[in-house]
C-alpha cells in the first residue's frame, strides 16, 4: 500500500464484521489509513509501531461506521410527482390520476424532455443530500427513458454523477421498468425493439453495471424478463430484479436462477422463493419507503430470510413516485419500525449487506485491506442511527481515506 498516512484515534469502530462482537464494535479503537484504504484497525492500545510516524487524529470518543451504502435508487429523473401525491389525497383513484397522464408515463415524459445537463443538476440536489447523510457508494438505474437514446443519457448522467462527487456510482440497466405508451399492450415488441437494443448500446459505451427489472402483473411477466437477463448474461452482467412487491410471480425465484446480486421489494416472497435465494446468494434488499408511501400492508417476510441466512439489505428506493424517500437513516428508522428489522440488521442492511447487494467486496466493511470509505458520527451508540426519526447525527465523511 502506498500514500498518505492517516491514523485516526479516540474512537468506537463498528466495523460491521459478523465475527465479531455486535456490530463488530472495537471499543478505544485506532484505524490507520495509507491512501484511499484501511491498512489496520483494532484496539488503540495495539496500534503497530510502524503507525506512529504521524500524528493521530482524534475523533473525540465518537462511532465510526463504514461509509453508508444506497444499494438501489432511481435518483435520476425528470420531474417530480408532488402533483398527483396532492390528486391521491383529495380523494383521486390511481386510474383517475393515470387517466390524467400521471404515474411512471408523467416521470417518462419529463426525462425524456430533460437535457443529460438538467438531468445532472437536478439529480446532484439529491445526491448531496444522501453524502450529507454519510453514504459513500450509491447505485443509480435507469429506467425511466424507455427508449434507446433516453436510457443511455440516464445511464451518462449516472457516470457523470460519481465524476461530479466524492461517491461511488454502480449503473444498473432498468429498461424493463415499465412499456411506454408508444407501445401499449405490446410488452414483447418492447423488450425486442428498445430494451435490447439499449442494453447492448448501453453496454458498448461501458454505462452498465448491473441489469434490472420489474417483474410484476403490471409490469413484466417472468418470461419477458428471462428474454433481458438471457442478454445479460451473454454480455457477462450480473442481474438484480424487482420482485414480489405487489404480488407472487416467482419473480424472486427466477432472479436467484441466473445467480441474482439481489432481489428487491419482496412484500411477497414465499419460503420457496427464500429457499432458492438462500441457495443462490442472493441478497434480499428491503425497500421500506415504498411500502409506506403505497400505505401496503404486506411486509417482507424478515423472519423467514433470517431463518434461511438469506443477507438483508436496505435502500432508500429513492423514486418520484412510490418511494420520494431522500434520507438512507429515514429507511434505517423504516425498515426497523415497519418490517421490525433489529438495529443492527438495519445498519449492516445499509453497508455489508448493501455492498453485496452491488457485488462490491471492497466496501462496506471496516478491515484491513478495505477501502477507507467511513463515516463519523456524533452517537455514542450505533443503534441510534436506526432509532432517530429525521434526524442527521452525522459529524463527518471520509471517502477514499480524504475527508
Ligand atoms: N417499483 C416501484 O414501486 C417503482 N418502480 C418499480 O419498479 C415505481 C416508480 C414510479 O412510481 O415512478
Ligand atoms: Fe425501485
Amino acid at each position: 500500500m502506498t500514500g498518505e498516512i492517516r491514523v485516526f484515534v479516540d474512537l468506537n469502530a463498528a466495523t460491521m464484521d459478523e465475527s465479531k462482537a455486535p456490530y463488530g464494535m472495537i471499543e478505544n479503537a485506532a484505524i490507520a489509513v495509507v491512501g484511499d484504504t484501511i491498512a489496520w484497525v483494532g484496539k488503540a492500545r495495539d496500534l503497530p509501531e510502524m503507525y506512529n510516524v504521524v500524528e493521530p487524529e482524534s475523533l473525540g470518543g465518537r462511532v465510526v461506521t463504514p461509509g453508508l451504502i444506497d444499494c438501489h435508487t432511481h435518483i435520476v429523473h425528470g420531474g417530480d410527482r408532488a402533483v398527483e401525491f396532492e390528486m391521491r389525497l383529495n380523494g383521486a383513484s390511481y386510474e383517475e390520476v393515470a387517466r390524467a397522464g400521471g404515474g411512471i408515463v408523467s416521470t417518462v415524459k419529463a426525462t425524456r424532455a430533460a437535457t443529460q445537463d438538467m438531468l445532472l443538476a437536478d439529480a446532484l440536489c439529491r445526491v448531496d443530500v444522501m453524502i450529507a447523510e454519510g453514504v459513500t457508494s450509491i447505485e443509480i438505474k435507469s429506467g425511466y427513458g424507455l427508449d434507446i437514446e433516453t436510457e443511455l443519457r440516464m445511464l451518462r448522467v449516472a457516470r457523470a454523477i460519481g465524476e461530479s462527487r466524492p461517491i461511488r456510482v454502480k449503473t444498473t440497466f432498468l429498461g424493463a421498468h415499465a412499456t411506454p405508451a408508444e407501445y401499449a399492450d405490446r410488452n414483447d415488441a418492447y423488450i425486442d425493439d428498445v430494451c435490447i437494443p439499449a442494453l447492448r448500446a448501453a453496454h458498448d459505451e461501458g454505462l452498465v453495471d448491473a441489469v434490472d427489472g420489474f417483474c410484476e402483473g403490471i409490469a413484466f411477466q417472468p418470461a419477458q424478463i428471462a428474454r433481458v437477463f438471457d442478454v445479460a448474461r451473454e454480455l457477462g452482467l450480473p442481474v438484480k430484479l424487482h420482485a414480489e412487491q405487489l404480488s407472487n410471480l416467482g419473480g424472486a425465484k427466477l432472479a436467484a436462477s441466473y445467480g441474482a446480486l439481489s432481489a428487491d421489494h419482496i412484500e411477497y416472497l414465499d419460503e420457496d422463493g427464500v429457499k432458492a435465494m438462500a441457495e443462490a446468494g442472493t441478497v434480499a434488499v428491503i425497500l421500506p419507503g415504498a411500502f409506506y408511501t403505497l400505505r401496503e400492508t404486506q411486509a417482507p417476510p424478515i423472519d423467514l430470510l433470517r431463518r434461511h441466512g438469506v443477507p438483508m439489505a436496505l435502500a432508500t428506493d429513492i423514486n418520484p413516485g412510490s418511494s420520494p424517500l431522500n434520507s438512507l437513516l429515514l429507511a434505517l428508522n423504516m425498515g426497523c419500525t415497519l418490517f421490525r428489522m433489529t438495529p443492527e440488521e438495519a445498519l449492516r442492511g445499509a453497508t455489508r449487506n448493501a455492498a453485496r447487494a452491488l457485488g462490491l467486496t471492497d466496501t462496506g466493511l471496516i478491515a484491513a485491506g478495505m477501502r477507507a470509505d467511513m463515516a463519523v458520527w456524533d452517537i455514542k451508540h450505533p443503534a441510534e442511527l436506526a432509532y432517530r426519526i429525521g434526524f442527521n447525527p452525522l459529524h463527518s465523511r471520509i471517502f477514499g481515506g480524504t475527508s
